[in-house]
């Protein structure tokens, strides 16, 4: 199974330990975003998006992270990121959602592109864009979570800590401050001490480049 995959890519990332969690395992695809390798031929035909990850499984092609990860549900069950049924499942995609639909894609690459050129949205100005993105979602998802840390949503991993854990990677790159966010950061800290967090992490992928 391929996995089309960059370093620092957040839907990949939450690709990456939907894999981890499952034992699932794949061979890493780079595609260099920062190259604009997602604009080439050979890519887009694949994923008409331009965008990462894809998965691709023998004859599936399979785009967009949480449909790749409903994918891998569906044919690795164990263990199970989408809960089949009840309140837990509607409370795991109420987090997802936030995340994937509301936060994560204003702050996307092609996004800020847009924002310079051709809007010219200047760097300090763009910088403020990201922040405000971030607490309006940081602040949806703060009383969703656990007082008390631990995972998003009950007593195992599931889809939601698959799209947090990348979404706070991402603001801490950018020095954005979890403090007004404890719940956020105490779920964020339980889920990377899981070896399949930490394994799915930019840092630990075979194409990281350290520079921003
Ligand atoms: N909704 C898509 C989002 C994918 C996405 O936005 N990927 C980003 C990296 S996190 C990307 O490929 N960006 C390339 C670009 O902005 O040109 C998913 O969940 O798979």
């Amino acid at each position: 199974m391929d996995l089309y995959t960059f370093f620092n890519s957040s839907a990949a990332y939450r690709v990456r330990i939907a894999m981890a969690l499952k034992g699932i395992a794949w061979r890493h695809v780079g595609v260099n975003l920062r190259a604009g390798e997602q604009n080439l031929g050979e890519y887009q035909t694949r994923n008409p998006s331009r965008l990462v990850p894809t998965l691709q499984d023998g004859d599936r092609t399979i785009t967009q992270s949480i449909a790749i990860i409903d994918y891998l549900d569906a044919k690795w069950p164990v263990p199970q990121l989408i809960p089949i049924d009840g309140s837990s499942r509607t409370r795991v995609l109420e987090v997802a959602l936030t995340i994937a639909c509301d936060v994560h894609p204003l702050n996307n690459m092609r996004v800020q592109k847009y924002l310079s050129d051709p809007l010219g949205i200047a760097d300090a100005a763009k910088a403020e864009w990201i922040e405000h993105w971030l607490t309006a979602g940081f602040s949806a998802l703060e009383p969703c979570l656990p007082a008390n840390g631990g995972w998003c949503v009950g007593d195992a991993p599931t889809l939601a800590d698959c799209c947090l854990v990348p979404q706070v990677a991402n603001a801490l790159r950018v020095a954005f401050s979890l403090d007004p966010f404890p719940r956020v950061r105490r779920v964020y800290e339980h889920c990377m001490r899981r070896e399949a967090f930490r394994a799915a992490a930019p840092s630990a992928q075979p194409d990281y480049v350290s520079a921003h």
